[in-house]
């Protein structure tokens, strides 16, 4: 028997788990560290199915390769001459935009994918590069960059200190935090309230956070901005907006005062469904807090005014003074930090080639993507590579995009299952489980409420390649090279490259994603390497978070920018939203599950018992007026498409609203995920509507969906 401790990869909390093997190397327990200096035995359902995962008979054990419309399992090598064979001739013949890459969500809890990914992706050089970012937390990589600089300089609450949390569109309780990484939630929000503080949450769903909560204002869907702007208004009108020691480092503040003026509690009040005068205390009790913090997420994010609504959080946590101070908002110090000769944020450096919309941070929105493979012409979209991603279930009108890539001349899947998305692939190539390669969570260290580092060595040896090199393999097969090219050799060089830019001699002891670790740990602020964090199995703690105003800022004028033009340049839309006559059909939101993982862990039986959760969450009023009756069937219709799925009636959604969860529809046609498809629910992305986007940043409307219920 043997004892590993582990970070868990699974989500943004970064739980430190205790893995229990026996002689077979079978994994018999999996429970919270409770040494572990972050998460202090903290697990939840799906930490706890790690061992279920790592033991998952339907996980890729080999290369897939399409044969006749069949798939096979071959060698890495018979893989590599296929995709040598195919891909390097759709690069000549038709350049480098006609391959597109989509990265999924996991590459983020994946270093090897993290560091390594970006790798393959520059080699390609293609335009069309998208990601899981595009239907997630796009505007705020775009509020940050446009206001502090830095698309990565995220302020996140400081969770552990404050006395008043403001959630807006987020369900941590049920999440376990994004944008926010903190383990144990629960026992966190817990700490707020015995310190004798206040938590609000606006969500058109009394959640299980709202529940915990000390208030809940159920919102109309996509109103947030509006609420936003007036809660900024309400500081002005009533002399409460008191940026402190902000002040010095402020521009724009006259102009945000100015925008705001339209946006009185009484204009927005009917809008947003939120009394003018609940409006006005709820901007008194932010203001008058000893600190406070506003923190938004998916709910503000994938909904038509995304960037605008996530710039306004940060608004209001300038205008209370609460930004960059202790218990407010504050920028975490990673010992991976990224730091000097950050690039100045920029936005539209090209255009998708269809609809012409603008790249952010270095992608096209992936509700485009089945236009750039649909329409002929120069620059059309020939070959995807999808990498840790499952769009047909995760992005805006799967049906298209489902439709559309079967017009492809090659696919590559990079994935651990054959799924809804790989099972269109030409070759399928997957990766060792979490229990078989090292992790350190070097994107969420960057969003975590104290700074901490953990790392991960590998519990097990894997049977399959560490995905590096893999990323190596394509790269070399994309630059020329083919499939022999050495990867040590291409490693060397992209540690090289590290070690340049961190002005240091590059390390020779350790290859892979370990080196370069261990590269930004030298460089980073702690004065760590990885052998420390070795020595550290249940983690290193480096303190609460710190001010870092004004180092963290790099913007043009060195200073925030509260006003910052192209956000403002959204703002005549909201107006216009504004003044539009009320339309009161019934829109669609989202809700997650505490034992789901976006679309692709529903192949775990400890994480599907307990009945089908994908259903319709409607409110008894909107039921009788449409004859909808619990438990039996309702087709829901929007402009992208149409689906059935059971009624679930509850007054736990505002009127107005209705809800389905995503990540589902496992049925069809060619995957290998029996335990998913025993139980496959309906794809909700089949009625998103690929065409409703959050202007500035391209980012999808997931949440607020015009959609039509009716019974089958
Ligand atoms: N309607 C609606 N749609 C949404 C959302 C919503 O709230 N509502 N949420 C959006 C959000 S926030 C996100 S992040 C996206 C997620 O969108 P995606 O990232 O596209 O989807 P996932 O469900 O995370 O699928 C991840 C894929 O990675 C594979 N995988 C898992 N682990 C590994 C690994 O270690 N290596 C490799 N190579 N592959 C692996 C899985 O098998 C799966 O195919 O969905 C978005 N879609
Ligand atoms: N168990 C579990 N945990 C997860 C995931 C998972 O799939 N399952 N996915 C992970 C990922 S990739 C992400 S990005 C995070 C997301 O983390 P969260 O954002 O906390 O996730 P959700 O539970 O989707 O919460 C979004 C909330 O927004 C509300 N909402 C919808 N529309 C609006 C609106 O217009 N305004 C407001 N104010 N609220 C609105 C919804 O009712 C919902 O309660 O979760 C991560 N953690
Ligand atoms: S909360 Fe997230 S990190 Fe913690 S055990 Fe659950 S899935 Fe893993
Ligand atoms: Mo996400």
């Amino acid at each position: 028997m043997t004892t590993a401790h582990v970070t868990c990869p699974l989500c943004e909390a970064t739980c430190g788990l205790e893995v229990t093997l026996d002689a077979n190397q079978q994994v018999t327990r999996v429970k919270g560290d409770d040494n572990d200096v972050f998460s202090r035995g903290y697990i939840c359902p799906k930490g706890a199915s790690l061992g279920a995962l790592h033991h998952d008979p339907d996980r890729l054990t080999a290369p897939l390769l399409k044969r006749d419309g069949e798939f096979v399992e071959v060698s890495w090598q018979e893989a590599y001459d296929e995709i040598d064979r195919r891909l390097p001739p759709i690069l000549e013949e038709h350049g480098r935009d006609a391959v597109a890459v989509y990265a999924g969500n996991p590459g983020v809890h994946n270093i090897a994918l993290t560091l390594y990914g970006r790798v393959l992706y520059k080699a390609l050089g293609t335009k069309n590069f998208y990601s899981a970012t595009s239907v997630d937390q796009l505007p705020k990589h775009y509020s940050s960059g446009t206001m502090f600089g830095d698309p990565l300089a995220i302020p996140v609450p400081d969770l552990d200190r404050t006395r008043h949390l403001l959630i807006l569109g987020a369900n941590p309780l049920v999440s376990n935090g994004s944008l926010m990484t903190a383990p144990d939630i629960r026992g966190r929000l817990r700490g707020i309230r015995e310190r004798g503080g206040k938590i609000v949450v606006v969500d058109p769903r009394r959640t299980r956070t709202a529940q915990f909560a000390d208030e809940h204002h159920a919102i109309r869907p996509g109103t947030d901005a509006l609420l936003l702007f007036a809660l900024v208004n309400v500081l002005f009108a009533e002399n409460r907006a008191r940026p402190r020691k902000l002040e010095a480092h402020l521009n724009g503040l006259d102009d945000v005062r100015e925008l705001a003026r339209p946006f009185t509690p009484e204009a927005v009040a009917q809008r947003t469904g939120i009394d003018a005068d609940e409006i006005r205390r709820l901007a008194r009790e932010l203001a008058e807090a000893d600190n406070a913090v506003v923190y938004g997420r998916i709910g503000t994010t994938t909904q038509t005014f995304g960037t605008v609504a996530s710039w306004l959080v940060d608004v209001l946590n300038v205008l209370t003074g609460n930004l960059d101070e202790p218990g407010g908002a504050m920028f975490p110090l990673a010992a991976c930090q990224p730091t000097g000769n950050r690039r100045p944020f920029a936005v539209g450096r090209w255009h998708s080639r269809v609809r012409g919309l603008p790249e952010v941070v270095g992608e096209l929105p992936v509700a485009t993507l089945a236009d750039e493979i649909e329409t002929p012409g120069d620059g059309q979209v020939r070959a995807l590579i999808t990498v840790s991603g499952n769009p047909c279930l995760s992005t805006p009108n799967a049906g298209r995009l489902s439709e559309a890539l079967k017009g492809l001349d090659f696919m590559i899947s990079v994935d651990v299952y054959l799924n809804e998305t790989s099972r269109q692939a030409d070759v399928i190539l997957p990766g060792p489980s979490p229990l078989e390669r090292p992790h350190f969570d070097l994107a969420f260290y960057q969003l975590s409420v104290r700074n901490v580092a953990n790392w991960t060595p590998a519990t097990l040896p894997s049977k399959l390649p560490q995905e590096w090199e893999t990323m190596l393999r394509l790269t070399g097969i994309v630059t020329g090279q083919g499939p022999e090219a050495d990867v040590e050799a291409l490693d060397d060089f992209v540690a090289a490259d590290v070690a340049r830019r961190a002005k240091l001699e590059v390390t020779r002891d350790r290859t892979g994603p370990a080196r370069l670790v261990d590269l930004m740990l030298r460089a980073g602020p702690y004065d760590v390497t990885l052998a420390d964090l070795e020595a550290a199995p249940h983690g290193m703690d480096f303190g609460p978070l710190k001010p870092r105003i004004p180092e963290v800022l790099c913007t043009a004028s060195g200073r925030i920018e509260l006003a910052p033009a192209t956000i403002v340049a959204d703002v005549p839309r909201l107006r216009e939203e504004l003044a539009k006559p009320e339309d009161d059909g019934l829109v669609l939101i989202g809700r997650r599950h505490l034992s789901s993982n976006n679309s692709w862990m529903h192949n775990l039986k400890p994480l599907v018992r307990g009945g089908n959760r994908c259903t319709v969450l409607i409110h008894p009023a909107d039921a009788t007026r449409l004859g909808l009756t619990d438990g039996a069937l309702a087709s829901v219709t929007s402009r992208a498409g149409k689906l059935e799925v059971p009624v679930e009636v509850t007054d736990e959604v505002r009127p107005g609203v209705v809800s389905i969860p995503h990540g589902w529809g496992h049925d069809a046609d060619g995957s290998r995920t029996r335990v998913a498809r025993a139980n496959p629910g309906v794809n909700s992305n089949l009625v998103a509507d690929e065409t409703l986007l959050d202007v500035p940043s391209g980012t999808t409307v997931l949440n607020g969906i015009p959609v039509e219920v009716a019974p089958v």
